[in-house]
């Protein structure tokens, strides 16, 4: 059995692993072992399609950075705490669940007590606007209420980081959205995240360690 790392409340990068090529995965996982800043990654489905869940025991063994699943779990309680139960088994630190399936699915997971459970609150894209937005603030309230360790915010609109921070006052809060989807960096944790999220503007640099680092040193400067 894997022993899972807790994350804290802080501030850092989190690099989103949404390649394709799963070579280059591992190789980015063990070049960003000496990389100067505070990271973690993060596994979508996009690299998690190529093998299954083997690839967070790949990652994780060339890797000794939080690794969190971002399967975007929206289920039934009991097919999300398989998927989830699945997720930490192979090795994954957290796993990201949708808030708006409800607290049935939510306490379903915390109760497994395997690992850290981010709960999406609100979502980056523009049609996030559309139904989970009006109910954003009663997501926030209600994975508060239940003590789930994360959640994720919209950097792309920084406005609703801060207004939703306060309501989740006892959770690390980490925001996509950064270069790709059009938000600056440090453009969340300037307004209260502790983690931003950055996938394409890393993965798809010439040199992607060195665009972590500096990616990670304009989010820091930013808060100081
Ligand atoms: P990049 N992501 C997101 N918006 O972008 N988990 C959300 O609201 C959300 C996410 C993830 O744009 C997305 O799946 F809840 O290339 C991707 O892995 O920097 C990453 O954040 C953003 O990638």
């Amino acid at each position: 059995m894997v022993m899972n790392m807790r994350m804290r409340k802080e501030h850092g990068l989190i690099i989103a692993f949404d390649m394709e090529d799963v070579d280059f995965a591992a190789n980015l996982a063990k070049d960003l072992k000496g990389a100067e800043g505070n990271f973690a990654i993060k596994i979508g489905r996009t690299l998690e399609m190529q093998t299954g869940k083997g690839i967070i025991a790949k990652i994780k063994e060339f890797s000794d950075l939080p690794l969190i699943y971002d399967g975007k779990i929206a289920d039934i309680p009991y097919i999300s705490r398989k998927i989830a139960e699945k997720a930490y088994d192979a090795g994954a630190d957290a796993v990201i669940v949708q808030g708006f399936v409800g607290s049935d699915v939510l306490n379903e997971i915390v109760d497994l007590g395997l690992g850290d459970v981010i709960a999406v609150v609100e979502m980056t894209h523009p049609g996030s606007d559309e139904y989970i937005q009006p109910v954003s603030e009663k997501i926030a309230e209600m994975v508060e209420d239940i003590g789930v360790d994360g959640v994720v915010l919209p950097a792309t609109r920084p406005e609703r980081v801060k207004k939703l921070v306060k309501i989740v006052k006892n959770t690390y809060v980490i925001s996509p959205g950064i270069k790709a989807q059009g938000a600056n960096p440090g453009d969340a944790i300037v307004n209260g995240a502790d983690y931003e999220v950055v996938g394409r503007a890393i993965y798809e640099a010439d040199n992607p360690k060195r665009a972590a680092e500096e990616i990670y040193k304009e989010v820091i400067e930013r808060c100081q």
